[in-house]
């Protein structure tokens, strides 16, 4: 049996291991870990702690693990507690990110002031989705002063990942003008700061006009409230070299200053947790639908509507009334 008051304490006290147990807590599936999981979180809430919550997103290999473990490397050097999380929706069919993004923080893995949780194997972009936002109160709940959440550049992740972040970072590559375009404006409009990462070598000069490329077009999107002047805005970097990192966390630290100062900080969260809970509302509707005994009898009625013998309207009716008690 879990003393759920006790993971609560050690857990509060910093206790990585606790904190770790606590995450394989909420991924849990099972109906009596669902139950310790909200206890436990209803045992935390209102710690009054808060973490920066960075997402982070780009396409494969334009370098997110690099610049994860440098730039998380500089930030436990500044004595700031840093928890990276993954989210990773494809990580059940390749299997091999975990592993990968093993090796490649390395260094930050075994750094005392990090902690680093990859993603689950776990398909529905759902059961991630409250994963990740679980395992960031959490490690909020354990003091942990920045907390940064990758993704991998998939379309609806990363829409995912902004909803349950303070500040939103797209690393980009340096590329020509047509791979600009290929950029989708939702996921440019969502971001806060754009890096361009590569920039070193005999990428420099290309990163740097890639860097003015999307100045410009940022320039062009729409002011968006919870923007102090020259914000969004797009640097580069150079993970491996690590150039530009200390820029990157100052423009960071000032955009969250100027947020925090002009009520935009809470706003967001307050609107992101009203987000979540609607999204789980909807999620846990739709999951009662896809199991019996609600599945048969939808069918059942489903053929009866196919054959006249009911209107859709009274089938769902009777459905939602009768069967999901909801009227
Ligand atoms: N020249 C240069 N190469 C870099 C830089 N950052 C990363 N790379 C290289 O780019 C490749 C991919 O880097 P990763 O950090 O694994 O990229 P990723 O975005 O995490 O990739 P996925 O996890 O597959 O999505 C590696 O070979 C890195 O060494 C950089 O700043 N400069
Ligand atoms: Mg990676």
């Amino acid at each position: 049996m879990l003393d759920i008051q006790d993971m609560a304490k050690q857990v509060l006290a910093g206790n990585r291991r606790a904190l770790a147990r606590a995450i394989t807590l909420v991924e849990s599936g099972r109906a009596d870990h669902r139950e310790q999981a909200l206890e436990l979180l209803e045992t935390l809430r209102g710690h009054g702690r808060t973490a920066l919550r960075v997402g982070l997103s780009g396409t494969p290999g334009v370098g997110k693990s690099t610049f994860i473990e440098a730039f998380g490397l500089m930030l436990t050097a500044q004595g700031l507690r840093v928890a990276v999380l993954a989210v990773d929706p494809s990580s059940a069919r390749s299997g091999g990110s975990i592993l990968g993004d093993k090796t490649r923080m390395e260094r930050l893995s075994r750094d005392k002031m990090a902690f680093i949780r990859p993603s689950p194997s776990q398909t529905q972009l759902g059961g991630v989705a409250r994963r990740t936002r679980e395992a960031i109160d959490l490690c909020e709940a354990a003091g942990f002063d920045v907390i940064l959440i990758e993704t991998v550049g998939v379309g609806q992740s990363e829409t995912m990942v902004s909803e349950m972040s303070d500040l939103f970072l797209l690393l980009l590559a340096p590329a020509g003008g047509d791979e600009l375009q290929g950029v989708k404006r939702g996921i440019m409009e969502m971001a806060d700061i754009l890096l361009v990462n590569k920039a070193d070598g005999d990428l420099k000069l290309t990163a740097m006009r890639t860097c003015a490329d999307y100045s410009g077009a940022l320039r062009l999107l729409r002011k968006r409230p919870q923007d102090p002047q020259d914000f969004p805005k797009a640097l580069t970097v150079s993970a491996v070299e690590q150039n530009g990192l200390d820029t990157a966390w100052a423009e960071m630290t000032t955009l969250n200053n100027w947020r925090r100062e002009n009520g935009h900080f809470k706003a967001r969260r307050a609107a992101q947790a009203r987000h979540w809970f609607e999204a789980e509302v909807r999620e846990r509707l739709l999951a009662r639908l896809a199991v019996d005994p609600v599945r048969s009898v939808m069918k059942d009625l489903g053929s009866k509507v196919e054959n006249g013998a009911l209107t859709p309207s009274a089938a769902a009716e009777a459905l939602l009334c009768e069967h999901l008690s909801l009227d």
